[in-house]
């Protein structure tokens, strides 16, 4: 067996239950324990409340997993040395039986692999400041321009150069909805400064360019910005000082590749007492939430057709 599709999952998609992924990056580099496995058991009872399958997804001893157990988000959670598994990486931990964390990236691959259409995360990676000279574009946005899924986020952080990743998503044809905002969020608060493509006024329009975008065979992912609710938001002027200081000191000491966007988040969050941490956890809440509603509306329509 090539992906292990758990039970529950598996019965979910065979009996139309609606079923929301979620990625394990953001257990294992994105928060620190025990909040982190907190945060993500959360996240699966808020979608189990909406009547939707929660399936978080994981590699263990090689093997990916779609519809993780409480144990092993236990196990993520605590476990160090867990390998940030992107795209080019998947193929060698299997080979290599090693753990894998999945980022936005792999946890698409592996929910579309699984037949799951709505991702819930966090934020989302994207073109970082300056990638002029680094060249430093997360996987996520190639990944977004041609895998079918569709990921609820709060935006992206200030980290990157949003203007530059809403271009590239342009470029490579990726929808970039707002959910009753016509702002783009930016992680911690709710206004980047920038506008999203389209506002979306109600979860049913969004399940219905899911479903023209599926029917009309225009391959890739969709992205939805849910901005963080106002009262757990962080306002701009606040959290950027600790952004540009995460970014000076990243500099710094020389952080590259694939160690930066979880050396800026440990950054922000030790530099703000845990500000940022809360922030950070309200807001895949709230997007869970939203991200269940939306499978819930696409399910739905995609029933009626059959
Ligand atoms: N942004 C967050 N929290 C996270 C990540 C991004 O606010 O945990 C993780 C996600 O898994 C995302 C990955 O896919 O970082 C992007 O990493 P990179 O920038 O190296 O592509
Ligand atoms: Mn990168």
């Amino acid at each position: 067996m090539l992906v292990k599709v758990s039970e529950k999952v598996k019965r979910a998609i065979e009996n139309h239950i609606p079923v929301v992924a979620l990625e394990s990056t953001i257990i294992s580099h994105g928060m620190p324990y025990p909040q982190n496995v907190e945060t993500a058991l959360n996240v699966e009872k808020i979608i189990e409340s909406q009547g939707c399958v929660p399936a978080t997804i994981g590699i263990i001893d090689g093997v990916p997993i779609v519809g993780m157990s409480e144990d092993e988000i236990e196990q993520f959670g605590k476990k160090e040395g867990i390998l940030k598994t992107s795209r080019r990486d998947l193929p060698v931990i299997m080979a290599k039986k090693l753990w894998g964390a999945t980022t936005v990236t792999a946890t698409m691959i592996l929910a579309a692999y699984a037949g799951i259409e709505v991702f819930v995360t966090g934020g989302i990676g994207g073109v970082h400041r300056n990638a002029q000279e680094t060249f430093d574009i997360s996987a996520d946005l190639q990944e977004l321009a041609h895998t079918n899924v569709t990921v609820i986020c709060a935006g992206a952080k200030a980290i990157l150069d949003l203007p530059m990743t809403l271009e590239y998503l342009e470029t490579f044809g990726v929808p970039v909805l707002g959910y009753k905002s016509n702002h783009l969020g930016a992680f911690y608060s709710r206004d980047s400064g920038l506008n999203v493509d389209y506002e979306m006024k109600d979860v049913l329009e969004i399940a219905k360019v899911i479903d023209y975008k599926r029917k009309m065979h225009l391959d890739g992912g969709i992205l939805v910005s849910n901005p963080i609710l106002k009262e757990d938001e962080i306002p701009n002027h606040f959290i950027n000082k600790y952004i540009d200081d995460a970014l000076n000191d990243a500099d710094k000491e020389h952080i590259k590749g694939k160690d930066i966007t979880p050396y800026l988040l440990k950054h922000i969050k030790e530099h703000t007492n845990g500000k940022s941490l809360e922030a950070n956890i309200k807001l895949v809440y709230n997007n869970a939430l939203v991200g269940s509603l939306i499978a819930k509306a696409y399910e739905k329509i995609r029933n009626q057709k059959n």
